[in-house]
């Protein structure tokens, strides 16, 4: 049996996939190959499913055909039903606390609208949130993106604390003009990457 894993560093399913490896201390069994490092697995991937999305689990079991899984979801119950002896993926993962704390981020930057005495501290939680959130994605991805994106929600955060404080009052305009830029060099740089 071969496995081999098509996959790049950047991307949150593949670390999902990544981290049931490690859960089943398959690190040995399963050839990590990278689609941005090296072209010729990009290439062979695309031959095989016809797109060059990833993660992607080739599966060689002795005398059947190669078989191409895709979908982080189910390669990871693939390698627990396979690998697992009785052990589950994780109930709850990286993925749900993040949309549980990017609802949490909106309504309290909704709620910061209709209650304008509680604004600075509803809006100076929800940045936090964000900046926790995005600094949380960048280490478990590796990017650079998601910590830029963070960097901007602390800078919102000052922002708020400066301005409530009476201490200065920081343009809002600087955030969103950092935000566009940032977003803007992350596609340019995403499409160059995956052209
Ligand atoms: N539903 C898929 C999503 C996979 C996905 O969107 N992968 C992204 C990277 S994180 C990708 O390969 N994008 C490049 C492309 O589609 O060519 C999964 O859970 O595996």
């Amino acid at each position: 049996m071969a496995l081999a894993l098509y996959k790049y560093d950047a991307c949150g399913y593949c670390q999902r996939v990544l981290r049931a490896i490690a859960d089943l201390g398959l690190q040995e069994r399963i050839e990590l190959r990278d689609t941005l490092v090296d072209p010729r697995w990009r290439k062979e991937l695309v031959g095989a499913t016809g797109r060059a999305t990833v993660p992607v689990l080739r599966i060689e079991d002795e005398g059947e055909e190669v078989r191409w899984l895709p979908e982080s979801r189910d390669i990871v119950a693939y390698l627990y039903e396979r690998f697992g002896e009785g052990k589950k993926p994780p109930a709850i993962e990286t993925r749900q606390i993040h949309r549980v704390a990017t609802m949490a981020m909106w309504a309290l930057l909704g709620a910061g609208i209709f209650f304008t005495e509680w604004q600075p501290s509803l809006w100076f939680a929800a940045c936090l949130i964000g900046a926790v959130r995005s600094f949380h994605n960048a280490w478990r991805t590796r990017a650079w993106f998601p910590g830029a994106v963070g960097v901007v929600f602390l800078f919102a955060c000052a922002a708020i604390a400066l301005r409530a404080q009476g201490v200065m009052d920081v343009p809002w305009w600087y955030v969103a003009y950092g935000l566009v830029a940032v977003l803007l060099v992350a596609t340019l740089i995403v499409r160059r990457r995956t052209r």
